[in-house]
């Protein structure tokens, strides 16, 4: 790879994720990166003269397209919750097992009871397999600490890891998750002594990148998410809502009345919902790791979103309990092949769509002025990334040119 900050990609089957064509593919194509951005794109027979006498590496025909997002992970927990994995295959349900005290609080049981250091060690091990999937910037929420310390522990350590690795990290406030044991039946209470003024907190302490919620019966209803909301907006966050995953309580419409960034699972979500994102901007982000790990039924309402041009994003949901899954390129085939999502709008969920869900406008395409956070692959057609159950074609990655 380059050993100047000027250099030039030739050979590159480019998969730029303009619209236009299919993938925005160039075949034959090159693109020149100057220190962490990309300066120029385009044919090989384009190709300015004086750019052909940088320094060059031909990558033989190999697809390059942007760097992977993962817009929507728990990747930061303490302990792991296969023994609930076993109960539900002995017949309980998610919801049985969460009303049980095991699910989220028993995960937050674990978090608490980590150190910082452990926490980061946990999570960098999970990072480091989507980094080598081609990943440049991962979303990471907290959730599991559900009180003070611990919630804020769980962000020091989100922002630990773009320290500790070449990755991009947006955080995400998830004070709203579930109900802490000592707060059984006082919701209320959780939302306005402790969730509103930790996120005041991280906010002061430069933590918070956005604020996001769990509107569900399992967690909260959206009088109280949108108390938390109308912090949020106080304090110039953007927001985010789990919304609809296991039944329809209006918070996508919520969401949607927010202006969120995205409203997340929506499985629930009809198309009344879906024109309310439509109208908000807001992104779809749907979750075929949580799916498919939950056994849900319930499809998420994929024709209203496409008719009515809602953008389509994809993330693995990392979490211990609905999907310990940490592959993005897994997390594109489930959705080909579970939700009927194209191959195509499957790699636009995890780099166009999955940087709106950010709010990131600097990558997620191959264009000049973005960023160069490159994923090259050793396959013919961007079909493939999709496809493959379980194979891992990453060449290289570029994060910011490097
Ligand atoms: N929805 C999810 O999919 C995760 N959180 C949420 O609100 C699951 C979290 C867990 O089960 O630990
Ligand atoms: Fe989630």
């Amino acid at each position: 790879m380059p050993t100047t900050n000027s250099w030039l990609l030739t050979g590159a089957r480019l998969a730029t994720m303009q619209t236009g064509n299919a993938y925005g593919l160039i075949d034959k194509g090159c693109l020149a990166v100057d220190n962490n951005q990309i300066t120029w794109i385009g044919d090989s027979s384009d190709l300015p003269a004086h750019l052909a006498e940088r320094e060059t590496i031909d990558l033989e025909g190999r697809l390059v397209t942007p760097a992977l997002i993962d817009c929507h992970t728990h990747i930061v927990f303490g302990g792991n919750r296969a023994r609930e994995f076993e109960m539900r295959l002995e017949g309980a349900s998610y919801e049985e097992v969460a009303r049980a005290g095991g699910g989220i609080v028993s995960t937050v049981t674990a978090t608490r009871a980590a150190t910082e250091q452990s926490l980061l060690a946990d999570a960098l091990n999970r990072v480091d397999r989507l980094i080598g999937e081609g990943v440049s910037t991962i979303e990471i929420k907290s959730g599991y600490g559900l009180d003070h310390e611990t919630e804020l522990n769980m962000l020091r350590v989100a922002r630990a890891i773009a320290d500790a690795r070449p990755i991009r990290v947006k955080t995400s406030f998830l004070g709203a998750h579930a109900v802490p044991a000592e707060f059984a039946g006082q919701a209320d209470a959780y939302i306005d002594d402790v969730c509103i003024p930790t996120l005041e907190t991280a906010h002061r302490e430069g933590l918070v990148d956005a604020v996001d919620g769990f509107c569900e019966g399992i967690a909260f209803a959206p009088a109280q998410i949108e108390r938390v909301f109308v912090k949020a907006k106080e304090l110039g966050l953007p927001v985010k809502l789990h919304a609809e995953q296991l039944s329809n309580l209006g918070g996508t419409r919520l969401a949607a009345r927010h202006d969120a960034l995205s409203a997340d699972h929506i499985e629930y979500a009809n198309e009344d919902d879906v024109a309310a994102m439509a109208q908000s901007g807001t992104t779809a982000v749907l979750l075929p790791g949580a799916f498919y790990t939950l056994r849900e039924t319930q499809l998420p309402p994929l024709e209203a979103l496409r008719q009515q041009g809602v953008g389509i994003a994809l993330a693995t949901d990392c979490n211990p309990g609905s999907s310990p899954l940490s592959s993005l390129l897994l997390t594109m085939n489930m959705a080909c092949t579970l939700f009927r999502m194209t191959p195509e709008e499957a790699l636009r969920g995890v780099t166009v769509h999955a940087a709106r869900a950010l709010g990131l406008q600097d990558c997620g395409i191959l264009a000049e002025g973005k960023r160069a956070d490159l994923a090259v692959w050793d396959v013919e057609h961007p079909a493939e990334l999709a496809y493959r159950i379980g194979f891992n074609p990453l060449y290289q990655r570029l994060f910011g040119g490097v």
